[in-house]
């Protein structure tokens, strides 16, 4: 059975900053995700806070929404065939760390909080993270 799904993908700002953000989309197209929407903003604190509103409770927060709003981030939608777990696999650990190899984190991944992308961790965060960066 077809399962089609959209995700969320943020090239974070270390990564953009390295100017990586080219030689991810290309390792997403190469795995065969459609890049269906895609643009490079940057993007206030208090807009980072809603965005990460899930965490607001977790000591790294203020950490975490000042540094998404630091510099230039490229927020995609991403299709494919389960999407969404494709692209949590593609994506790896949280902590580069523990991430294995082959995927983004390990590869480029700095750091638990400079770990170069964001992905959509359910069919219906995504719904909700797309239309919080592309509702018209
Ligand atoms: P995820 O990005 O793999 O879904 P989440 O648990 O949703 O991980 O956390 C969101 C982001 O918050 C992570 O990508 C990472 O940048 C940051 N983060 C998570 N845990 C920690 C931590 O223990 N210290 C610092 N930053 C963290
Ligand atoms: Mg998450």
């Amino acid at each position: 059975m077809s399962n089609l799904e959209q995700t969320l993908s943020i090239i974070k700002p270390d990564a953009v900053e390295r100017n990586l953000d080219d030689e991810i989309k290309e390792i997403f197209k190469s795995k065969d995700f459609i890049i269906l929407k895609e643009k490079k903003i940057q993007i206030e604190k208090s807009e980072a806070e809603k965005f990460y509103k899930v965490h607001e409770t977790k000591p790294f927060y203020n950490d975490l929404c000042t540094y998404l709003s630091s510099g230039p981030i490229v927020v995609m939608v991403l299709e494919k065939e389960n999407a969404v777990l494709a692209n949590r696999k593609l994506m790896g650990a949280t902590n580069p760390k523990d991430a294995e190899d082959g995927t983004i984190r390990k590869k480029y991944g700095i750091s638990i909080d400079k770990n170069s992308v964001h992905g959509s961790d359910s069919v219906e965060n995504a719904k909700i993270e797309i239309d919080f960066f592309f509702k018209d």
